[in-house]
C-alpha cells in the first residue's frame, strides 16, 4: 500500500454476512413504497435515533459529515412546515410545473394537499451543509451533494428495516425550512421525510410499483 508512513491505519475486518442475508434484506428494501397515508400513532424516539445513525454512518467527501438531520416531533412546528409547504405546492399545481410535469404525475395522484406533515409522528429534515463562508479555512465540504444522497438512502432504508413508512418528499423550493428549523446559513434543505408506521388503511397508488429487472440496469462485464 502506498499511503505515507505518517498516515495511522488501522485494522478492518468486518462481519461477512452469507448471501442469505443479503437477500433477506433486498427482500426487505423492495417493500419499500412511498407513503402519504400514515398513523398518527407516536414511534419512540429511540428508533429514530437509530435510524438517524445509519444515515449518519454513511460515506462523505474527505468526511466532512456535510448533514444534520432535524427531527421534528413538535405539532406545532409540524403546522408551521404544512402550511408553507402547501403555499409552494399550490404554486407548483397551478403554475410551474409543466404540462408534462404533470402528466407524468398523475398516475400517482398527487396535489397541494399535504396532510400527512401534520399526521406523520416524525418529519426528519435532512439539510445538506454547503462551504461555511464565516468559517475560515475550516468550512470546506467536497461532494456535498453526492454524501447527503447517500445518507439519505441509508436512512431510508434503515427506517424500512425497521418497519417504517416513509416518503420522499421535497416541496420545492424548500427554501422555507432553514427558517422554520432556524438553521445556520450554511445548511440547505436537502429532503422532507415524513417517517412513521403506515395507517391501517394505507393505500399507495400501483403506477410506481414497476421496479426494472436487473438486467436492465446492471452491466457485467
Ligand atoms: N412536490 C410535489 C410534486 C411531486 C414531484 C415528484 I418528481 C414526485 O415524484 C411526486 C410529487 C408533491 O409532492 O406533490
Amino acid at each position: 500500500m502506498s499511503s505515507p508512513d505518517f498516515v495511522l491505519h488501522v485494522p478492518y475486518q468486518p462481519d461477512r454476512p452469507a448471501l442469505e442475508v443479503t437477500r433477506e434484506f433486498v427482500r426487505v428494501l423492495e417493500q419499500r413504497r412511498s407513503v402519504r397515508d400514515f398513523s398518527p400513532a407516536p414511534v419512540e424516539r429511540e428508533l429514530i435515533e437509530a435510524v438517524v445513525a445509519a444515515a449518519a454512518s454513511a460515506p462523505s467527501g474527505a468526511n466532512k459529515q456535510p448533514w444534520t438531520f432535524v427531527c421534528v416531533q413538535d405539532p406545532e412546528i409540524k403546522r408551521k412546515i404544512r402550511l408553507a409547504a402547501e403555499v409552494e405546492e399550490r404554486e407548483f399545481y397551478e403554475s410551474r410545473a409543466t404540462e408534462s410535469w404533470k402528466a407524468d404525475l398523475a398516475p400517482l395522484g398527487t396535489d397541494e394537499h399535504k396532510e400527512f406533515l401534520e399526521v406523520a409522528p416524525w418529519l426528519v429534515v435532512v439539510f445538506r451543509h454547503a462551504k461555511d463562508p464565516e468559517h475560515r479555512g475550516g468550512g470546506a465540504v467536497y461532494y456535498s451533494e453526492e454524501s447527503v444522497g447517500i445518507a439519505t438512502g441509508m436512512l431510508l432504508a434503515a427506517a424500512q428495516l425497521a418497519g417504517l413508512a416513509t416518503l420522499t418528499h421535497t416541496p420545492s423550493p424548500m427554501g422555507f425550512l432553514a427558517k422554520v428549523l432556524e438553521r445556520p446559513a450554511n445548511e440547505r434543505a436537502y429532503m422532507l421525510i415524513p417517517m412513521g408506521w403506515p395507517a391501517d388503511e394505507c393505500r399507495v397508488p400501483a403506477a410506481a410499483l414497476v421496479k426494472k429487472q436487473l438486467g436492465e440496469v446492471a452491466v457485467f462485464r
